[in-house]
């Protein structure tokens, strides 16, 4: 029999009236995380932990998060891209995938961290920053009766024959970071000649960037490029290595975060973004051995964290080499005419 139009208004009425109500609660917050997964899930839980919201974390390299945002711009599924290194942020920033947020912990960061918001029209904003170099494997090295190698110019050399790894520059914000500071370094033609010197070296390009500083860690390859906080992870955790400083001078990276455009839990998202910036959140880098110079200045310093004023650093152009155009020709540049190259 069909419902009278009455009978469907009442059920109608019926059903609202004795529908549960549910109380909004604290709700949930998908979180794209770009640090190492130890770091990673304590952030995660701490925050669970001051705000009752769920997040559903997954850790994935820089410029995977980045092809990732863009492939969802139609129907985000992101609320928050959380760590990894600046540039493709920057990008991101520019073809306006990401939010502009201002934090009302800005005041209390570093400049260098304030001038990556200005940057990007306030779309993305410092973390931690951290210096880029390489660890080798002492025990390896003696074993192998082999010279330290002390210079950018020396992954190059023969007799490192397969015993470098590096991450993809595609994947890897700190292999890009890498590319960048050679271009910046020695110029474009220069660095590419490197590049491709040190492409006989190479043993493997993996996807992550810490990746190389663990199986130097190991021996498993003599020599890692990576920040040089990944490789003091490693030796804080009793790995026979050496960090090195590049002798020419070296780049380094602004760790990064933003708000993903057209976040579904917006009000979560800036929440998450206010606490990262917090001096308390801040402090969880050191505890999971991660040893970046973090933004807040009321953060601790890690006591193990390479000590940025020591080191030889270039100028970083954050706003060139974070642009769409330029990071996008030098990698195509880099797979045509580095990674096709044969051994
Ligand atoms: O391990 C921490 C760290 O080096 O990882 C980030 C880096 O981008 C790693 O991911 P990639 O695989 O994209 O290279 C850095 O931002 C960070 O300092």
């Amino acid at each position: 029999m069909k419902p009278s139009v009455h009978h469907t208004l009442l059920a109608a009425l019926l059903g609202a009236a004795g529908a549960p109500s549910f109380a909004q609660g604290p709700g949930e917050l998908v979180l794209y995380c770009g640090v190492q997964e130890e770091w990673c899930r304590p952030m995660a839980a701490a925050f669970e932990k001051a705000t009752n919201i769920k997040v559903l974390m997954t850790r994935k390299s820089s410029g995977e998060i980045y092809a990732q945002i863009k492939a969802e711009a139609a129907n985000p599924k992101g609320d928050v891209w959380w760590g990894g290194t600046g540039d493709p942020q920057l990008q991101a920033a520019e073809e306006a995938l990401t939010d502009p947020y201002v934090s009302p912990k800005l005041d209390e960061l570093q400049d260098w961290a304030v001038k990556q918001a200005r940057a990007s029209k306030f779309r993305t904003v410092g973390i931690y920053a951290g210096a880029l170099g390489y660890s080798f494997n002492t025990q390896e090295l003696a074993k192998r009766k082999l010279a330290e190698p002390k210079c950018w110019a020396d992954l190059a050399k023969p007799i490192y024959k397969d015993d470098v790894q590096v991450a993809n520059p595609n994947s890897s914000g700190t292999a890009y970071t890498m590319l960048a500071t050679l271009v910046q370094l020695l110029g474009e033609q220069k660095a590419f000649d490197l590049m491709k010197a040190m492409h006989k070296n190479v043993n493997q390009y993996t996807k992550s960037g810490a990746a190389p500083a663990r199986v130097a860690a190991t021996g498993e390859s003599l020599i890692g490029i990576t920040f040089q906080h990944d490789a003091v992870t490693q030796a804080v955790n009793g790995a026979p290595v050496k960090v090195v400083s590049p002798c020419e001078g070296t780049g380094y990276e602004i760790g990064s975060m933003s708000i993903i455009k057209g976040a579904k839990n917006l009000a979560n998202a800036r929440k998450w973004y206010d606490w990262a910036l917090s001096p308390e959140a801040q402090a969880i880098a050191g505890a999971a051995k991660s040893f970046q110079v973090p933004s807040n200045k009321k953060a601790p310093v890690p006591e193990q964290a390479p000590k940025l004023a020591n080191i030889k650093l270039i100028d970083y152009d954050f706003a060139k080499y974070g642009s769409s155009a330029e990071r996008t020709r030098l990698l195509k540049k880099w797979d045509d005419e580095v990674s096709k190259l044969p051994k």
